[in-house]
């Protein structure tokens, strides 16, 4: 089905307050809600995603790798190597989240949009979550 956002757009009509509930049984009564309240963002549906500032970061697998969506910037491919775990935490405290993946065989990564990417450690871990560590 690919990946969906949900339209905000001023007249769009509002039902069920973005919550699809199909009346009829079968696909096409979905199909009609998604095509009268949701935005395609991309045919494809992403391995994973997570929430990162105002945008969403997509795994993409091995075919496409790591990639970015926003609002206002679209899509961008962040990395070409298909990532593992990802998380959105902002490390440095300048207010704005970096991107932490897991890229095995390779290790655990932060994302910076300006100063790109950096290695945290060459090892891939089992898990990894955010933690505020400087309050
Ligand atoms: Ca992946
Ligand atoms: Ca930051």
């Amino acid at each position: 089905m690919g990946l969906w956002e949900r339209s905000t757009s001023p007249g769009s009509k509002r039902q069920g307050d973005g919550i699809i509930e199909p009346r009829g049984k079968g696909s096409a009564s979905l199909k009609r809600a998604i095509l009268r309240e949701w935005v395609s963002l991309n045919p494809l549906g992403p391995e994973a995603m997570i929430r990162l500032g105002n945008g969403i970061a997509c795994d993409y697998g091995v075919a496409y790798g790591l990639w970015s969506w926003t609002q206002t910037g679209g899509w961008q491919q962040l990395n070409p190597v298909d990532p593992g775990l990802m998380t959105a935490v902002d490390i440095d405290n300048d207010q704005q989240e970096e991107l932490v993946a897991d890229f095995p065989g390779y290790g655990l990564y932060s994302y910076d949009p300006i100063a790109g990417w950096g290695s945290l450690n060459p090892v891939a871990p089992n898990a990894i979550a955010p933690a505020n560590l400087l309050n």
